[in-house]
């Protein structure tokens, strides 16, 4: 592991060590690990999730619904800890086969219907609700670009620039070097559309902002993988700021990040609007 530098065998092993902060939970198979159910509960949706990133973007497109008065998006959100390889039970592989969070369950027709990868729940939600996704076909396909755009980036983000730069067991300068240009660039892209309009998909709010802000105003605000946000320049992004700002004064933004999460002024599971008006600062 101290040798900077490693000669790939003929055939890849896996080594169970390997995995630094993730080496409890990563694994080179799919499949479930153990037999659980998940549980239900009465509202029409359910939504097996963590408040990471990508779990975010769906309790507050939740929220945002909600707040619309879309009362048919009334929510359970069960906690998934993947740190304790709950994505790994036969329940949840059943509703996704990638043991990835978020994933949710539609009940609200005759048969339930699964729903896997955060961009396919936004879209699924959003087209069942007639909400934050255009139906013109010009500002429908500018919004599901800029949504595709987000979930190619964030395992860039994530996987790759936080992994190395914040996660790995050591530091090492080729893979930080790579992942810290592909953030820029990636930052920077995000950046420069900002500058042209108010959010990613044009003048309205859309699931595309939805999508991307977890991932890109924590990077802008310093909350994510340490001083990454120093380490990245961030200040000199100014019109993602303004935007990561702006978004994040939203009513339901403010609800949706503090669901599927330990801790003071959080709620682990979610059944009803009074779980977060509880924990919300008076
Ligand atoms: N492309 C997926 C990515 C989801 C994802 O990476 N989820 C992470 C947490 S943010 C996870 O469940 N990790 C558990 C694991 O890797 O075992 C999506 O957007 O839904």
């Amino acid at each position: 592991m101290s040798d900077p530098t490693y000669t790939p065998p003929k055939v890849w092993t896996w080594d169970a060590e390997s995995g630094g902060a993730w080496a409890k939970i990563n694994r080179p198979v799919a499949g479930a690990t153990h037999d659980k159910d998940l549980p239900r509960g009465a509202h029409p949706l359910q939504l097996y999730s963590l408040g990471t990133p990508n779990g975010q973007k769906v309790t507050i497109m939740l929220e945002e619904l909600l707040a619309a008065g879309k009362t048919g998006a009334e929510y359970d959100a069960w906690l998934i800890s993947i740190g304790d390889g709950d994505q790994f039970s036969s329940g949840f592989v059943s509703i996704n086969p990638n043991s990835k969070i978020p994933a949710l369950l539609d009940c609200s027709g005759p048969t339930p219907i699964r729903v896997f990868e955060s961009g396919a729940i936004l879209m699924h939600l959003a087209e069942k609700f007639g909400l934050f996704l255009p139906t013109e076909p010009g500002a429908r396909a500018e919004c599901l670009s800029w949504l595709m755009w987000q979930m190619s980036t964030a395992p860039v983000i994530g996987g790759g620039f936080g992994h190395f730069y914040f996660y790995a067991p050591e530091k090492y300068e080729y893979p930080i070097n790579r992942y810290a240009m592909e953030a820029k660039r990636i930052i920077d892209v995000a950046d420069r559309r900002l500058a042209e309009t108010p959010y990613l998909a044009g003048e309205d709010y859309t699931i595309a902002d939805i999508a991307a802000w977890p991932w890109l105003a924590r990077l802008a605000t310093g909350d994510a993988y340490g001083d990454a946000a120093t380490f990245l320049d961030m200040a000199r992004y100014r019109n993602l700021a303004r935007w990561a700002d702006q978004i994040g004064q939203r009513k339901a933004v403010q609800r949706g990040v503090r669901v599927n999460r330990t801790g003071e002024g959080f709620v682990a599971e979610h059944h009803s609007a009074a779980d977060i008006d509880a924990v919300l600062p008076a």
